[in-house]
């Protein structure tokens, strides 16, 4: 099934917009897990005890790719298991990658051939014409970087030019230029309701926004809902890492997260 209907399909029986993001950092994983797969444990016990409650998983590659050749087969496993015991979930990879588009399509091997994920985030700044292997991949979702999360994200992303800010011309492009199989979604950071209103208005409705950001950056709910969900109550997918995941470090890790899991579902769901 491809990325947009596994999304609708996952987002309807969970009845839920939010995004679990797999992002083991190794610094806080509970003192208990100390294996040689401890990212891999961590995660299975995470997804074990959310996946009742979620749209997607988006792990991040980082914190796999720290780990070297162990870190990459723990990355390989914690995919492997989401599709053996979750076929109907998403797996969202956190990549931001690009560079010319020979070597996009060794990143888009790696990400869709042998990890076997169903989207991946993309960095836009290359253009078009280098991100086409990865937009050629018309069953998987490709999520471009368009005004991201953090502080200094304006420093090139608000620039003007000709009268607009640089990330409501990426909205454009994406959504009217690199838009041809349909397969394309948007991030953009929960810190930021205007400017994620303002994008809803210039893409419309039939674009999905990837929205990270909310709780250990400080975007709230509210504010993004408001600005972003389409009428009928969807087009978001609201993720949350740390918040969730490093709820506790004590050995109910697990069910603590499953507890932030579904609080954050519910908080989601009031404003839908
Ligand atoms: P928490 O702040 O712990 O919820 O994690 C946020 C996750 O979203 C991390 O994996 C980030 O790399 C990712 N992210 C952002 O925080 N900001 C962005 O603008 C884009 C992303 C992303 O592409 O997911």
């Amino acid at each position: 099934m491809d990325f947009k209907r596994k999304l609708h399909a996952s987002t309807a029986k969970n009845n839920s917009l939010l995004c679990v993001g797999l992002d083991p950092d190794s610094a806080k994983l509970p003192a208990t897990l100390t294996g040689a797969d401890n990212l891999y444990q961590f995660n299975k016990a995470i997804i074990d005890a959310t996946n009742d409650l979620v749209c997607a998983y988006k792990p991040n590659s980082a914190f796999y790719e720290a780990a070297g050749e162990q870190g990459i087969k723990q990355l390989q496993k914690t995919c492997a298991y989401i599709r053996e015991h979750h076929p109907d979930i998403p797996i969202l990879l956190d990549f931001k990658r690009a560079d010319i588009g020979n070597t996009n399509a060794y990143y888009a091997q790696f990400a869709f051939d042998y990890l076997g994920v169903d989207a991946i985030t993309i960095n836009p700044y290359m253009g078009r014409e280098a991100n086409e292997p990865f937009l050629g991949y018309a069953d998987k979702g490709i999520v471009v970087l368009c005004r991201t999360s953090n502080s200094g994200a304006g420093e090139f992303q608000d620039l003007e030019v000709e009268g607009k800010k640089l990330y409501q011309i990426v909205a454009e492009h994406v959504a009217r230029e690199w838009n041809d199989n349909q397969n394309c979604l948007l991030v953009i950071g929960a810190p930021y309701p205007e400017e994620l209103a303002n994008i809803r208005s210039v893409v419309g409705e039939d674009m999905t926004f990837l929205v990270p950001g909310v709780g250990s950056q400080g975007g709230s709910l509210e504010p993004t809902l408001t600005a972003g969900l389409t009428q009928a109550g969807g087009g978001l997918i609201i993720n949350s890492s740390r918040e969730v995941i490093f709820a506790s470090d004590g050995t109910d890790f697990a069910e603590v997260a499953r507890q932030k899991a579904m609080a954050l579902k519910e908080e989601i769901n009031k404003y839908r």
